[in-house]
């Protein structure tokens, strides 16, 4: 069972979420099928939450308008690019809306949940509790009268509800009323040994995703909310809870589970469903980006514990971020290349093979235009498809459209042969353990040998000075195309495809099938097509302009760079001791929207620093980042938690945006 994270169906697919999720599934997958593995691919849209009624009002339309729109486009483009789901759902269906109240009303039964009572702001005339960027009024830093429940967009102050002078409903106008709410919660500090154990005993996870979930298990994990006060959403089926929705992680990860039902339901087998979902035999794989690591394995894992019924993941094998021209990508600032735009200029495969050879498997990695003509021109085209060119147009008109059989074969022939099946063994190996970086170089390497050994070979001269040595380089070319068919089956299938056709080799094959006599002696060849056009600079530098164009279109036009401070004395620089301190665990202080309690490790001891960075970043994101703390700054009582120290944090003078300055330096290392 392979699952990849349910993209929010409030904007399109772009390069970054193919590479984090979608096309590392969907190589790993095809190249599961070609082992003959039974294998169910699913995905989805991920149609609740705010960020899809944030779209709405922006767009001024129903949240239903906005995941129709955006379900129909992601589903189209993910076909186009040959992402092979077996099934695309989505989580507002009624019959995903059916599971996830019964799994709900399972674990609320089972007495899983806890409830607590809090404060929020309630719009009487909209009738609905308000999320903080359903709230304006005057901000209390600079006046401006248009400042949200969260953020000044002026002064960038974050802001908390209560802090705005004048609140009112962004829905009604209305001046929002203060009023207690009820939620309830998964206590996953009750799964915290078992998640432990659990983890513990994952000796082949990525260190990238232990790490983080181990960060998370030594800051001690907390209660998680299931229900929110939302109109749009999964309403939560029990009693006393009019206008409450399950939390959009908890109902999206079962997502997958009712996708499934709903494929099992289309291929007339509806209970077909429970082999992938409730047999113990069945290996569950989650690909997704590491901002959903948390999710996928502590929380999801929790709830299918806690329900019963279902198997646990075997492996997330999460990617990180991937960035574009040496920047994040941002669609708030238009620095994105969205798949459905790519694709009207660029062929699925070209884009499959240079982001397979750049996924951001262990680290953050980058895209740039360069490198993909690069890849396409000096790889795709000189390599793989000067190889199979010259091969079938040579079988075409010197052998009669005729593969030449093997006679006398000499020691390179023999040994290039042989290399077929362990080249197989190596790719295959580094796909089970989803190195697919490193399968697909291999793979680019076989398409290397043969192209040099077709180029040693020299069959221009052998056809006039050795016929049947010419004949047997030929033969042996022909099993190597065979064989980079079934092999970059996974990265490239349109080329391979091709290449297949021209070998009149059926159409798809088995990884097992793959061995030196492959193509039998007769076969009729038909000289293939150019397998991969070269990219000129023109229509690369086209892109990158228009990237720029994006960028600057969406970038504010003015911005306003804070006033230097006065000099100060180098001695008075060097009182303070500035160190690199590991985030090591994050999370709220109750009553306070702007804080964040966090646990930093210096190395030479692990210390909490509150920093008011609340409305900025997701408590769950922290762990793992290496930043710049002023470790010497006397400590002070903050909302009653011990600070010791600051973290140093960069204000993007643009957007008042706030980022970490963040280094691979080891903890406790001095900045000076
Ligand atoms: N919709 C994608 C994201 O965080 C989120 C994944 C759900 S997977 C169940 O961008
Ligand atoms: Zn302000």
């Amino acid at each position: 069972m392979v699952t990849a994270a349910l993209p929010y169906a409030n904007g399109p697919i772009h390069l970054g979420h193919m590479a984090g999720a979608y096309l590392p599934a969907d190589i790993y997958v095809r190249y599961k099928r070609l082992i003959n593995d039974e294998v169910l691919f699913i995905c989805g849209s991920d149609e609740h939450g705010v960020p899809i009624t944030i779209a709405a009002d922006k767009a001024g339309v129903t949240p239903q308008d906005v995941v129709d729109k955006y379900h129909t486009m992601n589903a189209d483009v993910f076909e186009k690019f040959g992402i092979s789901f077996d099934y695309y759902g989505r989580t507002s269906s009624r019959t995903h809306r059916e599971i996830s109240q019964k799994f709900f009303k399972k674990l609320y039964d089972d007495g899983v949940f806890t409830k607590k009572t809090e404060n929020q702001f309630y719009d009487a005339k909209a009738d609905m509790f308000l999320a903080d960027r359903y709230i304006k009024g005057t901000c209390p830093k600079c006046g401006y009268t248009e400042a949200f429940g969260d953020q000044c967009e002026k002064c960038g102050a974050s802001l908390s509800p209560s802090e705005l002078i004048d609140p009112v409903s962004v829905l009604s106008g209305e001046k929002p009323e203060m009023r207690e709410t009820e939620h309830w919660y998964i206590p996953l500090g009750n799964f915290q040994d078992w998640l432990k154990e659990w983890i513990d005993s994952k000796k082949d996870w990525k260190p990238n995703v232990t790490g983080q979930c181990r960060s998370w298990l030594d800051g001690g994990l907390g209660d998680r909310a299931v229900t929110r006060d939302l109109k749009w959403g999964v309403p939560v089926p029990v009693e006393g809870a009019d206008g409450k929705v399950l939390y959009v992680w908890f109902d999206a990860p079962i997502g997958y589970i009712s996708a499934t039902v709903e494929w099992a339901a289309q291929v007339g087998d509806p209970e077909g469903w429970k082999l992938f979902w409730q047999d113990e035999e069945t290996e569950l794989v989650h690909f997704i980006g590491k901002d959903n690591i948390v999710f996928h394995c502590i929380m999801f894992p929790a709830m299918l514990k806690a329900h019963g019924d279902y198997i646990l993941p075997k492996n997330v094998p999460a990617n990180e971020f991937l960035n574009l021209e040496g920047q994040k990508l941002s669609t708030s600032r238009g620095w994105a290349v969205w798949l459905h735009e790519y694709l009207e200029e660029f062929e699925p495969d070209q884009l499959r093979y240079s982001l397979a050879t750049t996924l951001p498997e262990t680290k953050d990695s980058d895209f740039s235009w360069k490198d993909f003509q690069t890849r396409v021109n000096s790889e795709l085209a000189d390599i793989l498809g000067n190889f199979v060119f010259r091969t079938f147009s040579f079988i075409d008109r010197f052998f009669d459209k005729q593969v030449p059989p093997l006679v006398n074969p000499d020691k390179k022939d023999l040994e290039i042969l042989n290399s077929i099946k362990k080249y197989g063994e190596g790719i295959s190996e580094a796909y089970e353990k989803f190195k697919l970086r490193d399968a697909v170089s291999q793979t680019m390497n076989l398409a290397r040998a043969a192209n040099k050994y077709f180029t040693e070979s020299e069959p221009w001269h052998t056809r006039k000075t050795d016929p049947e040595k010419c004949g047997n380089t030929l033969h042996v070319s022909a099993q190597l195309a065979a064989a980079l068919s079934v092999y970059f089956f996974p990265v490239i299938p349109d080329a391979c495809k091709k290449i297949r056709k021209s070998l009149s080799l059926a159409d798809i094959l088995q990884w097992d099938e793959v061995h030196p006599e492959m193509v039998k002696p007769g076969t009729e060849v038909s000289a293939g097509e150019i397998l991969f056009k070269k990219l000129e600079d023109e229509i690369i530098q086209k892109q990158f302009d228009k990237l720029k164009t994006t960028e600057e279109s969406a970038a504010p036009a003015s911005v306003e760079y804070a006033e230097e401070k006065e000099p100060f004395e180098f001695d008075d620089f060097m009182k303070q001791d500035l160190r690199v301190g590991e985030i090591v665990a994050a999370e709220k202080i109750k009553k306070s929207k702007k804080l964040l309690k966090l646990t930093v490790n210096l190395g030479y001891e692990t210390r909490t620093v509150v920093s008011g960075i609340a409305e900025y970043f997701e408590p769950d994101d922290l762990p793992g980042k290496r930043v710049c703390v002023v470790a010497n700054l006397k400590p002070r009582k903050i909302m009653g938690v011990e600070s010791k120290g600051m973290i140093l944090m960069a204000e993007n003078p643009a957007d008042s945006s706030l980022s970490f300055v963040e280094t691979d330096a080891e903890p406790g290392s001095s900045i000076s």
